[in-house]
């Protein structure tokens, strides 16, 4: 009953698993350099963690995820291809993938498409929206692993339901923000429970 249900969905670390993807082409890379395992992953931003590692780690970092490939071949995170077309099959549910692509457009904005119409098939490359501000993009609710969404829209439309990852599980809850810990927790309660 009531409006429909407008749902937003990040890809990378929730979709796609953008840290999984990141750690075997570093290493694959540069063998002989550290690396911060995914246990010890605190922070969104990978960059950052490896430049306080050593301050040449960041661009070497940086390098892997502007290659051609990296985001074309990521891997779906679990249970996450099946939730979201089961969620585009729901009655009164609209489902969108909202994704931030890197400024360096050489490969990943294609390859964000492409990624989409390989796991979830080309009629899906309709839900896709690429911004750089998920602020501006209405919505009841967005699910996306990072923890700090801002933009120049104060006061975004959507719920942020903080998909849990591994850079942020350790972080305390805040008062009100809500988690989704994997594709296997509830997902479609949370759908309900924004239902009118
Ligand atoms: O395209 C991804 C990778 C990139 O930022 C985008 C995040 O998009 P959303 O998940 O918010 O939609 N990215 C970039 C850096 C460093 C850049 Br310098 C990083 O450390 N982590 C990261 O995800």
């Amino acid at each position: 009953s009531g409006k429909r249900l407008r749902v937003l969905v990040d890809m990378d670390g929730v979709l796609a698993d953008f840290e999984g993807g990141f750690l075997k082409k570093y290493r694959a890379k540069y063998p002989n350099e550290p690396y911060i395992s995914l246990e010890d992953r605190r922070g969104f931003w990978v960059s950052t963690q490896y430049g306080r590692l050593r301050s040449d780690l960041s661009e070497k970092a940086i390098s892997i995820w502007e290659s051609k490939d990296f985001f074309s071949e990521l891997e779906p995170l679990p249970g996450g291809v099946e939730a979201i077309k089961q969620m585009a099959e729901m009655d009164n549910t609209d489902v969108f993938i909202c994704t931030s692509p890197i400024k360096h457009f050489k490969h990943c904005p294609y390859e964000k498409y492409a990624w989409v119409e390989k796991h979830l098939g080309h009629d899906f490359l309709e839900q896709v929206i690429l911004t750089r501000d998920k602020t501006v993009v209405s919505g009841d609710i967005l699910i996306d692993d990072k923890p700090d969404i801002l933009g120049v829209e104060p006061k975004p439309t959507w719920e942020h339901v903080l998909f849990t990852a591994c850079h942020n599980k350790h972080l305390p809850n805040g008062p009100s923000q809500r988690r989704l810990l994997s594709w296997s927790d509830d997902w479609r309660a949370i759908l309900d429970s924004k239902r009118q």
